[in-house]
């Protein structure tokens, strides 16, 4: 009838906007694309989407802070215990899954077989990484020397020199539209928590902080309901500058080719698949109705590539149009933003073993399973902003002995895989809040008891 239309009509505006924002700036891209606009010319045209990426980033560290503060302080500390550790558990199990289908997709396709396509540029000798030294650096990044430190600068992960300054000239070779550095998240992410802890159990004396925490939450999630009104004009100009500015995808044959396919292929099996099932079995709902309230995190996604930037988005989604408590969300989104990465971890994996093969490596178990290992790690310490996975690839490479030059060879595809993979990242953590919520039933509902109680005594 038209009463349910006009009712779809409103509860899905801003899907529908977002949908006919890609839609148009698909169309507006490949408009202006014949018409080989400068660079300079693309960046003014691009601005409004630079715009966009801004606003979001903004938001994302007042954001993270005030939700985990906020998050774990109202629960107490056992309830926040277990949907911690239920969150981590979920966290890894989905991670080492998406490692596992990216090595056997990359094998069974073989994208780099035969000889390469193009010759490698021997950049002197790097000093091999030890998987130990990517997990004691992934650790050091958790407990930030300098919080205010940590609020713009992001550590560099302590690696030998010769790393350090392969991985700045990769960062220079990947152009970042308006992207900045952006905060240490891993550590904030930490701090944050204990803190909240802290605040939670001091009782009437940690009032006012709490108080403070969840009012500068609310005030920035209003922030986020107006940014979203300029949410589509941004993605359509991000998604339309992006399509103006690409090679041209047609000269992408051969390996290349089949090692973009093998991606996608895995992250497909990932998101569409996989992490719904586990979805279903574990909450017995319909998984993609679910990801249908998701949509416009997702489109963020993409249009973005920035699981952090998206992160306002995605908690918007969550809690306004899939009901997910906002104890829950509060909790677990940042988090999951910060280390949670399926799509990155399947990634490095995918593209560690394609070159190898590209360089017709044999690799044994157990190098396959430290490229597992490195891959989890890399996505972990990965932050959530573009195209920080092809950096992190370094650690994986050196841990098996592979040329780190050769990461040119996929930087191509990357921004594209990026999209991708940051889509299917944003996915796992949404869909591990509605696990993390459906196992914490319990507590919540004896929590939400408790508030009642206390209420009738007053
Ligand atoms: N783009 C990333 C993200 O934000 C991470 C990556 O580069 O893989 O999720």
């Amino acid at each position: 009838s038209r009463e349910s239309v006009k009712g779809f009509l409103k509860r899905n505006l801003f899907v529908l906007f977002t949908v006919a924002a890609v839609a148009l700036g698909v169309i507006l891209g490949f408009t202006l694309r014949p018409h080989n606009l400068s660079l300079r010319e693309i960046k003014y045209f691009a601005f409004p989407g630079e715009l966009l990426m801004r606003m979001l980033q903004m938001l994302v560290l007042p954001l993270i802070v005030s939700s985990l503060v906020t998050g774990i302080s109202s629960l107490d500390s056992k309830a926040s215990g277990k949907m911690g550790m239920r969150a981590v558990v979920y966290y890894m199990v989905t991670t080492l899954i998406a490692v596992f289908i990216g090595i056997v997709i990359v094998t069974i396709i073989r994208p780099g077989k035969g000889s390469r396509d193009s010759p490698v540029a021997n950049s002197g000798n790097i000093e091999p990484v030890q998987a130990a030294d990517a997990f004691l650096d992934l650790i050091r990044n958790m407990f930030p020397p300098n919080l205010v430190e940590a609020c713009f600068k992001q550590v560099r992960l302590s690696l030998p020199i010769s790393h350090i300054i392969l991985i700045e000239t990769v960062e220079e070779t990947v152009p970042v539209s308006g992207s900045s550095a952006g905060v240490n998240a891993l550590g904030l992410v930490v701090f944050s928590m204990c803190f909240g802890l802290v605040i939670g159990n001091m009782k009437q004396q940690g009032q006012a902080l709490r108080d403070f925490f969840d009012c500068l939450n609310e005030a920035i999630m209003r922030l986020v309901s107006i940014i979203i009104w300029y949410a589509p004009v941004g993605i359509m100009f991000l998604i339309a500058g992006k399509i103006v500015e690409m090679k041209n995808l047609a000269e992408v044959g051969g390996q290349l080719g089949m090692y973009t396919v093998s991606v996608i292929v895995g992250l497909l099996i990932h998101g569409l698949f996989v992490l719904p099932l586990l979805y279903f079995l574990v909450t017995r709902k319909n998984p993609y109705s679910f990801i249908g309230g998701l949509l416009q995190a997702l489109i963020t996604a993409l249009g973005t590539s920035s699981s952090s930037a998206t992160l306002p988005i995605t908690f918007r989604c969550l809690e306004e149009n899939n009901r997910v408590d906002k104890r829950v969300t509060r909790f677990v989104l940042p988090v999951g933003a910060t280390i949670n990465m399926d799509g990155t971890a399947l990634y490095e994996a995918v593209a560690a073993i394609f070159i190898a093969q590209v360089n017709d490596m044999d690799l044994n178990f157990g190098q396959i399973l430290t490229i597992s290992i490195t891959a989890t790690a890399a996505s972990i310490g990965a932050a959530g902003i573009p195209q920080a996975g092809l950096v992190t690839m370094v650690i994986v490479l050196t841990s098996v002995g592979l040329p780190t030059e050769d990461i040119t060879l996929i930087i191509a595809v990357d921004w594209f895989l990026d999209r991708l993979r940051t889509t299917t990242n944003v996915l796992g953590d949404s869909l591990g809040a509605g696990i993390v919520e459906h196992l914490s039933r319990r507590e919540l509902q004896s929590q939400d008891a408790e508030v009642r109680n206390s209420v009738i005594e007053e």
